[in-house]
């Protein structure tokens, strides 16, 4: 199945925990491709936050959606992510945003991502890689998404 995944981070090097990022997926994700990289102005966490980086990444996985969403988890954790409140800056945030043309709805996962069309940081580096890309949900392209 095809995925696309939306990096972001905005604590310490957040290219190189980017790079980091796409390695680790990198194992379980075939054909992976990366958008380049957009620094962004901090979107929905309140008070003052560091500018983010954000890219996006799709590639082919034979695993369902949930053990994407576990091996993303993983390596999250692996950068030592921490999480004492919601929307605290991050060392690196990796979120499904599409699996396929699959709408799937589970305790912990929503498919496609509940937020991603209002997301310009999400967007703008799906846009490079798969303009074309249906979402399920509003039958829009990622490119009309984007408007
Ligand atoms: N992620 C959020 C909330 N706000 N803003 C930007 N610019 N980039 C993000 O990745 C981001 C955000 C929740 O995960
Ligand atoms: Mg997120
Ligand atoms: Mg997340």
């Amino acid at each position: 199945m095809k995925v696309a995944i939306a990096l972001g981070s905005n604590l310490g090097d957040r290219a190189q925990h980017l790079r980091d990022a796409v390695a680790g997926m990198a194992r379980v994700i075939s054909h992976l491709r990366v958008s380049s990289f957009h620094e962004t102005e901090p979107v929905g966490v309140g008070g003052s936050q560091p500018m983010f980086l954000n890219a996006a990444a799709v590639g082919e996985t034979t695993l369902s959606a949930p053990a994407v969403l576990d091996v993303l988890l993983a390596v999250e954790r692996g950068f030592g992510r921490e999480r004492p409140y919601g929307g605290a800056p991050r060392t690196i945030d990796l979120d499904l945003i599409l699996y396929g043309e699959a709408v799937i709805e589970m305790p912990g996962l929503i498919v496609p991502h509940p937020r991603f069309r209002e997301r310009r940081f999400v967007l703008e580096p799906l846009a490079e890689l798969a303009p074309d890309w249906i979402d399920p949900v509003t039958g829009k392209t990622v490119r009309e998404l984007l408007g």
